[in-house]
């Protein structure tokens, strides 16, 4: 009976140490929700505006344009959603109304709106149309509708606030599911308001009550992130040039002031400011916004101006590279199509993505790491192209490396890393070396991996040697490392 009880232990003893071994690191800090787990993988997206504003030439339309000035006769979706496609951006946010007014679906809260239009013969509804374009490409969908409404009678007082909640209700009821609600900061000021071409403040910190408005967008569209210049899901980055600081930490407490959440501090413009807060509060990761061409709409005075795929490339390394996601100022011209210098920009930015990041020598390379926590978090994981599985360290083991050795040289100048940010963000810094005639040597460093961290070399660097040293204030869980030579298209 007592031998039985004794190899009864024992093998408790060694089973619990495999579960243990087994089992994943403990979660750390504020964690992505399921809606931002699916924003990030996201990474590039546009912004689509298209109004009466378009045909008036104009960046803010004030609201009293006529509503048959708005005459697509080229429109199609499906051309505008397979330029989006050929630039490698997986969802499409559109504006369904700006700060107009004027409502691109057939409203029943407003009469403002698409049906007043010769397009379709009034019986349109472009919400509708980008949406079905969307689903059948393959992309997300989202929208953008302005709070700020410069025609409504009623801005400015609780009437308007009912009508936006019911614009956003119907937004949310009748397009299927929606990856981003996205908020405008810009409020308040002058405008046409049914006629009395007045100036018309609000308190932009109480007067939409926005818990009870984003209460809908979490009850109606689950999935939805909800973007605003004051934080929620996503955070606006603080300026509208496409780029996140070199340090940007997808934690974020936001800085209470003047009664309001001010997300933004004002220093946030700079490349070298850290963005968030390590060990903030809340997962909130940034969104650079940036138009292709200089205006969000489209102006024919711009052409020439269109970004050109290496400047794209460039806030790409710039935005996505540094955790947070591009959101790119996609504009259709009067005929409802994009410009072919658009087209041709996009479909070259998105080859020289795809070309650049083909070909990761990484997995080519003989993989060693300093720590495993268990067969089930080896260090092979971070080369198998799957965001789900990650190598894991034990949970004592706060510094690690990972080593790439290769039978002969390699020439790359992108070094990518992404963390398993189920669990949080976990590693304070990596340092990269390189092996050179003989002697390690650094050749970068970086600081907030998240959920991508591309570092561009300065110089391509040629060695057979690289190793990662990282380290974490807890166990290091990362899903993804990758050695790239950018393409020269
Ligand atoms: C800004 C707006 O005022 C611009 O017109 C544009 O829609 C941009 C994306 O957001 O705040």
């Amino acid at each position: 009976m007592r031998i039985f009880r004794r190899i009864l232990q024992v093998f408790l003893l060694l089973t619990s140490g495999f579960i243990f071994a087994q089992a994943p690191p403990q979660p750390y800090g504020a964690l992505p929700s399921a809606r931002q787990l699916a924003w990030h993988q996201a990474e590039v997206y546009g912004l689509v505006h298209f109004t009466p504003t378009t045909f008036e030439n104009k960046e803010w339309g004030y609201g009293d344009a006529d509503p048959k000035i708005f005459n697509p006769k080229e429109f199609d979706a499906d051309k505008i959603v397979a330029a989006f496609k050929a630039g490698g951006l997986k969802g499409l946010v559109l504006v369904a109304k700006h700060h107009d007014g004027f409502a691109l679906w057939p409203t029943k809260t407003a009469a403002y709106n698409i049906s007043q239009s010769p397009f379709r013969d009034g019986k349109g509804d472009m919400v509708k149309e980008f949406e079905q374009a969307c689903r059948k490409a393959g992309l997300k969908f989202g929208v953008y509708c302005s709070p700020w409404d410069r025609n409504n009678p009623v801005y400015g007082s609780h009437e308007y606030v009912k009508i936006y909640r019911q614009q956003l209700t119907e937004l949310y009821t009748n397009y299927g599911e929606l990856f981003m609600s996205w908020h405008d900061g810009a409020n308040g000021g002058d405008g046409y308001y049914g006629g009395e071409r007045a100036t018309r403040k609000i308190d932009r910190s109480t007067y939409y009550g926005w818990d009870t408005t984003w209460a809908i967008t979490r009850k109606l569209q689950p999935m939805a992130n909800l973007f605003s210049d004051i934080g929620w899901d996503v955070r606006w980055v603080g300026n509208e040039s496409g780029f996140a600081g070199e340090t940007s930490w997808a934690t974020f407490t936001p800085v209470p002031a003047n009664g309001m959440n001010e997300a933004i501090p004002g220093n946030l413009n700079h490349e070298v400011n850290p963005f968030g807060t390590r060990g903030g509060k809340n997962w909130v990761p940034a969104e650079c916004d940036v138009p292709l061409r200089p205006g969000w709409f489209y102006h024919p005075e711009q052409k020439g101006k269109t970004k050109t795929p290496e400047q794209l490339f460039s806030l790409y390394l710039k935005s996505v590279g540094r955790g947070a996601g591009l959101d790119l100022g996609i504009a259709p011209d009067t005929r409802g199509l994009l410009d072919d210098e658009d087209v041709k920009s996009l479909e070259g930015f998105g080859k020289l993505v795809a070309e650049s990041f083909k070909n990761n020598l990484a997995q080519a390379a003989t993989l060693r790491v300093s720590n495993k926590r268990s067969k089930s978090y080896k260090g092979m994981f971070v080369l198998d192209q799957m965001i789900d599985s990650y190598w894991a360290t034990e949970d004592t083991v706060k510094t690690a490396d990972i080593n790439l050795t290769w039978t002969s040289d390699q020439t790359f100048d992108l070094i990518k890393m992404r963390e398993y940010i189920p669990l949080g963000q976990r590693i304070d810094s990596v340092e990269v070396d390189a092996m050179i005639n003989g002697n390690w040597t650094k050749i970068a460093a970086a600081t907030s991996i998240g959920a991508c961290r591309i570092i561009h070399l300065s110089e391509p660097v040629k060695t057979s040697q690289l190793r990662f040293r990282i380290a974490a204030p807890v166990c290091i869980a990362m899903s993804e490392v990758g050695v790239y030579k950018k393409a020269n298209l």
